[in-house]
Order: structure tokens, then sequence, then C-alpha cells
């Protein structure tokens, strides 16, 4: 039988195009991350997680694979693996044979995301009840009642936490604590340290330019989403480590003075001017033990690689 599916809610298309619209009109003009990942957007971030400059895919893997006894031990067998922002499922694939899940529950924006990529998964593991969730958890979490209580082990893998600013990033941990509804729950979570300037600038502006062809794919989604007529020859990526926020900026740069038009709205850029499209926050140990703290977790078991570029942390629900 295949896996079961469950679309908990889309926002309509008028709150989206409003949404995007307030974005552009700004004093900063803005537009969240998660509108970086259509069809296209998805791949070229598939590719992205290939680049050798984008470390932190294989180093998050690395670590993994080199603690899977302990982290397994740590958050114990039989648990309610609940993947947040599963996509193909692979990296929590992995980690089925040490932690054993009694269910396993991939969560991203769309179903249509996992149907395939679980469909494969229940044939390889057919002991382990599995459960679909399409969902946008970027605001709050909202799991179905088919999905287990008991035991839920949260696993945000790829640094994404980075993608919140700091206190968003208390304000979802804390969702998911509540979402914990016995002591017994947990967090498995991949957190991007800080480190050389160097090295996070070349990590997202890359040579072979995929992370501009990312950035810049964005406003061809805006294109579609809010009828506009944004010419991406007129944009340019930057992408770059800003050391006093600890965070990575991403923006998209107008290559001259235009107009942007779409339906019902336009704005005019000067040459210059900049739409901030993503922060990925790094964070020392210390800084990211006290945000899980303040979100109600704690005992926290860390792992990193030998750099110390990335951690793999298992936090309880206390
Ligand atoms: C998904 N997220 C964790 C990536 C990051 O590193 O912040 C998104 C990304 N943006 C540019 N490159 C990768």
């Amino acid at each position: 039988m295949p896996p079961a599916l469950i679309q908990v809610f889309q926002s309509n298309p008028d709150a989206i195009r409003d949404e995007l619209a307030q974005g552009l009109l700004a004093s900063v003009p803005c537009i969240a991350p998660k509108y970086l990942y259509d069809p296209l957007g998805s791949k070229l971030f598939e590719a992205i997680c290939e680049l050798p400059e984008y470390y932190p895919t294989r180093t998050e893997a690395a670590i993994l694979d080199a603690n899977l006894a302990a982290i397994a031990e740590a958050a114990g067998e039989g648990t309610t693996l609940i993947d947040l922002g599963a996509g193909n499922c692979a990296k929590a694939a992995k980690l089925f044979p040490a932690l054993r899940p009694r269910q396993y529950v991939p969560v991203d924006i769309s179903i249509e995301f996992l149907r395939e990529a679980m469909d494969a998964l229940q044939k390889r593991f057919p002991g382990i009840a599995m459960l679909g969730v399409g969902v946008d958890f970027s605001n709050a979490l909202v799991l179905p009642q088919q999905v287990a209580r008991e035991r839920r082990l949260f696993f945000y893998p790829g640094s994404s936490i980075g993608n919140f600013t700091p206190e968003q990033a208390v304000a979802f941990l804390h969702s998911l604590r509540a979402a914990c509804t016995s002591a017994d729950g947990g967090l498995l979570i991949g957190v991007d340290l800080v480190k050389d300037k160097d090295v996070l600038d070349a990590a997202y502006d890359d040579s072979l330019g995929v992370t501009a062809a990312f950035n810049l794919n964005l406003l061809l989604h805006l294109n579609r989403l809010l009828g506009a007529d944004f010419n991406l020859r007129d944009w340019k990526h930057r992408g770059f480590y800003n050391e006093t926020q600890s965070r990575i900026e991403m923006h998209l740069e107008a290559r001259r003075s235009l107009t942007v038009r779409w339906q019902g709205g336009q704005r005019s850029f000067k040459e210059g001017e900049r739409i901030h499209t993503e922060n990925s926050y790094k964070y020392t140990k210390a800084a990211f033990v006290a945000l899980l703290e303040r979100a109600g977790f704690g005992n926290v078991r860390a792992w990193t690689d030998e750099r110390q570029w990335f951690m793999v942390c298992h936090a309880q629900a206390i």
C-alpha cells in the first residue's frame, strides 16, 4: 500500500500576491527566502549542495555518518521521526537503520515533493509507518492528529534554522518544543558555525555561478506569482558574509535604474538598489546552545567535524 499523505493548508494566491507586493514596496525591499524554491529553484539548490565551495551539505553528512551510533544512543529507538523540509527524504533514510523510528513523518511545503521519495522508501522499509505532511511550516508548525504524539523527534538538518533571524529561530524552536507533547521529545538539528569570511563568501557566491542562478531564479518565480516583468539581465546576485550580524546576506541588485511593474503595482529601483532575498545566520556552539535553552530544550549533545565548520546537535525537550 502506498504511504499516506496529507496536505494541511496552502496559502491562497491573493495572500501570496499581497505578501510579495508588500515586500517589493517596503523601504528595504525584501522577499521571503521560501520563494527561492519553485521547481527550478529546488533543482538549483540540489546543484548548490554539490558545489566544491558549498561545504554544509557534505560536512553535515559526514558528521551524521561518523556519529550515527552516538546519535541513536542520544535520541533512542522507536521515535516518531518528524523530518522538517524532507524533500527527497534521503538524509532521514540514512538514519533509519540506527534510529529504527516507529513512525516516519516527512514534512514539506507540498506533498507533491514527497510522494515519489516516500513510495520508494516505504518499499525499502516496510516495517516503518509513514505519513507525509504537506504544510508551510515557515510561520508555524501545524501537524495533523494522525502524527503519533509519543517520543517525537524533530529532525531539522541542513542548517535551515539559519534562514530564520535568531528571534524567529527561538519562536520556531519553541513551537517544536510545544509540539513535543511529552517530556520524551527531542530535536536533532544541523547548524552552520561561524568561520572565516573567505570560506563563507565563496560558499554563497560560487565560481560556477549556481548560487547566482538560484537567487536570480527568484525573479522568474515572482514574474509568475505576481505577473511581474522582472528582466533577469537587469539584476545581479550579491552573496556575502556580514561579520557584524554573523550572517550571510543574499540580495538582488539592480544593474541600472529601472521600474518593475506587476498586476496592481510598480516600483522604481535606482542603480545599485537591492532586494534582500535571504539571510543565513552562522552560530558559535555556545550561542546556539543558549538559543536551544531559550526555546525549552536542554541536555544538548553536539558533534562537529575536524575543522569545526558545522555542528549536529541533539537536544531534549525539558
Ligand atoms: C537551505 N539553506 C540552509 C541554505 C543556506 O545555506 O542558507 C540556502 C542557500 N542559500 C544559498 N545557498 C544555499
